[in-house]
């Protein structure tokens, strides 16, 4: 590619938005007039009345072959816009109708059990829209009528819990309510990985994964409404009310100390159906399989459950071939979101690197990004609010000189972990696992400006 010679300062920022396959083809084939042309040819287009078009004559005799979005004037300047309550809910704009969670093709036999991706690329700061937010169903998702939900709370044995009751959502929502940000990843997040590159953008790559304010009631308040004995009831078993029976055990520490939420609500408003409406259980820092949605029971218990989710499913496959089960934490990890896969660099100059970083143990303290592999590391400005369990978000500022660049980010949490190198991880994982992979991310930049998925060994 012919690339531009203009100064730093320029931003050309990664076309995904805006350019679609057939006119980064044509940039990228050295026609820099592209951009300026389509643009003057849609307002050519647009510049149907007779006062646009005189201002437009006017102005082109003046100023000479000015840039007609300055010069022409729109219709939405023109004329009259649409009415209040066009829409009773309102909808991203046409605009930005491309930016989609994704499913990954063949990835899963039906699109009942499967997952779709989030747009990490296209998001800014650190709330995921829940339209965006990413899906995992076990058995598909349903539309649950809050009316007939209703949350059991019981013990395995009546000693445990001496008044086990069964509450219906509008009895849950009178209860003092807490509303805290929290990231939600799959423990599969980056588990096509472990063995090689697999797949090509961050959406794929690092996609289970979204943020959001949910509002809920602490669960520990409830088990203590219904009379929980702390000494004896060390575990908590969460069940779903979908077809995959989904059960997780959770150690009561993390219930006592207030962080587990019985949630409704998601960034101001009603949990959506597929992220668990009525009710889900929200368990800071742990994998998304634990947060439980359509949550229909809670049961106190004085030994872990062993159900298949945590026996079977969810476990590590270790380089000697055991398993390790249990390890429901997710490790600090980060991933650079601009420049990342599958985006290109129109343009030599100013970037903006920017990412986010998250820790399942606490908040994220430092994330050094890397151009060159590894070599030499900055540290990225992080942007608050920096918060417990919840996506950080970090930009750099990066001068492109046109060559190829190994672009990298490695976060560190506020115990002093530090996100691992694929190498570090496979030492002790190996490179046969599925999940809790949170090794650093390397995205190539070539000197073409295309940006591709690598691994360094
Ligand atoms: N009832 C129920 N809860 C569930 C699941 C499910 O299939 N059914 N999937 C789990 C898994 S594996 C994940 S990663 C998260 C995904 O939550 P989300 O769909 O809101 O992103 O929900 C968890 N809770
Ligand atoms: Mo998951």
């Amino acid at each position: 590619m012919n690339l531009d010679t203009n100064g730093p300062g320029r931003l050309a920022k990664a076309p995904e938005n805006f350019l679609d396959p057939a006119a980064i083809r044509q940039v990228m084939a050295g026609r820099r007039d592209f951009l300026r042309r389509a643009f003057v040819a849609a307002g050519a287009a647009g510049a149907t009345a007779a006062v646009a078009t005189r201002v437009q004559a006017a102005s082109a005799a003046a100023l000479g072959d000015g840039d007609p979005a300055v010069l022409e004037l729109p219709a939405h300047t023109r004329g009259l816009g649409q009415p209040v309550v066009t829409d009773g809910y309102g909808k991203p704009s046409q605009y930005e109708a491309n930016v989609q969670r994704r499913q990954s093709p063949g990835l899963t036999q039906t699109a009942q059990s499967s997952v779709s991706f989030a747009p990490l690329q296209s998001m800014f700061g650190i709330v995921t829209p829940s339209g965006l937010h990413f899906e995992r169903h076990h058995q598909g998702w349903w539309d649950v009528d809050p009316s007939k939900h209703r949350l059991m709370v019981n013990g395995s044995d009546p000693a445990l819990l001496r008044k086990p009751q069964v509450f219906t959502m509008d009895e849950l929502m009178r209860l003092p309510s807490v509303s805290r940000f929290h990231f939600i990843e799959c423990g599969a997040n980056t588990g096509m990985e472990w063995g090689n590159v697999a797949v090509p953008t961050c959406q794929y790559s690092h996609g289970m994964l979204s943020c959001s304010e949910f509002t809920g009631v602490p669960l520990r308040a409830v088990l203590d409404m219904c009379g929980v004995d702390l000494r004896k009831a060390r575990f908590v078993l969460a069940e779903g009310a979908d077809g995959s029976s989904m059960t997780r055990t959770i150690p009561m520490e993390m219930v006592e100390n207030g962080e587990v939420l019985l949630a409704y609500g998601q960034n101001g408003e009603m949990l959506r159906p597929e992220n668990g409406y009525p009710l889900r259980l929200v368990v800071p820092g742990v994998q998304g399989v634990s947060w439980v949605k359509y949550l229909r029971r809670i049961e106190v218990g004085d030994k872990p459950y062993g159900t298949k989710d945590e026996v079977l499913h969810y476990i590590d496959l270790m380089p000697d071939g055991r398993h390790r089960q249990y390890t429901s934490i997710q490790e600090c990890k980060s991933v650079i979101t601009t420049p990342s896969g599958g985006q290109v660099l129109l343009d030599k100059g100013f970037y903006s690197i920017s990412g986010l970083a998250w820790s399942g143990r606490g908040a994220v303290k430092r994330v050094d990004v890397s151009v060159d592999g590894g070599r030499n590391w900055r540290s990225a400005r992080l942007e608050s609010p920096v918060m417990s369990k919840c996506l950080t978000r970090f930009n750099l500022d990066w001068v492109w000189d046109g060559r190829p660049a190994l672009v990298q980010s490695r976060a560190m949490d506020d115990t002093g972990y530090v996100q691992p190198s694929y190498r570090q991880l496979r030492a002790v994982r190996g490179s046969r696992s599925i999940y809790h992979n949170n090794a650093i991310q390397t995205w190539l930049v070539q000197e073409s400006g295309e940006v591709k998925n690598v691994q360094l060994s």
